[in-house]
């Protein structure tokens, strides 16, 4: 089971590309998504979900509050709309092409069905996954334990350590592991591990990798 944000897709990618076209800041997308992330977190915490384009959304626009920025209408959803037009990671094809032969290959993220599908769609990855699982049933996000009981469910396993949470974002592999299921961390860019106290039980430098080691690992097809 595969993150899509930051994982899979590169969430640096276009949307560093219109922030440029932008004449942005070079932070602003950096801190565009820590925001995006803080606000699913405290969202959850507060009972008050909205869905992961309406948290963009108001992530986008208290950072150009941060940056004392303010954009016309057409430029305001030019650079949403650079969430539905993510750049795949270069190896990440051919590590599920691998994968796939063996495995039956999910997405777990906190984007919307509609989201998911056109990132899918533009990235052309779709094909490889068995199912695209979306958070917004559950109205949470990750990491609370809500999603993962809903993953569970939703990919039919009863054993939660038959499934593999593959992930670059370490608190997500931290929550994950909390809920008991085993944990693959892509430590891209030279990360730093999350503190929290629930290391991942693998660690690997990008998806080839982890096609490559899945081999041997004691993970059931
Ligand atoms: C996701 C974000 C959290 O794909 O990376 O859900």
């Amino acid at each position: 089971v595969f993150d899509a944000y930051g994982t899979l897709l590169d969430v640096l990618s276009t949307p560093t590309k219109r922030a440029v076209v932008l004449n942005l800041p070079p932070e602003f997308v950096t801190v565009w998504r820590e925001t995006q992330n803080s606000h699913t977190w405290l969202r959850t915490n507060m009972g008050r979900y909205v869905d992961l384009l309406a948290v963009t959304l108001e992530a986008m626009n208290s950072t150009l509050a941060l940056f004392n920025r303010t954009l016309t209408a057409n430029e305001s959803t030019y650079l949403l709309e650079s969430w539905v037009h993510l750049k795949p990671f270069p190896e990440v094809k051919m590590a599920l092409k691998e994968m796939q032969i063996n495995y039956n290959l999910y997405i777990l993220s906190n984007g919307t069905p509609e989201m998911l599908e056109k990132g899918m769609r533009n990235s052309r990855l779709r094909s490889y996954f068995k199912d695209v699982i979306s958070v917004d049933r559950v109205r949470a996000f990750i990491p609370s334990r809500r999603v993962y009981a809903w993953l569970q469910r939703s990919a039919s396993l009863r054993h939660r350590k038959r499934i593999l949470f593959v992930s670059s974002n370490n608190w997500e592999c931290a929550g994950a592991k909390s809920f008991g299921l085993k944990t693959a961390w892509i430590s891209r860019n030279k990360m730093r591990p999350s503190f929290l106290g629930f290391p991942p039980d693998y660690t690997f430098s990008s998806l080839l990798e982890l096609a490559e080691a899945l081999v041997d690992l004691d993970i059931h097809k």
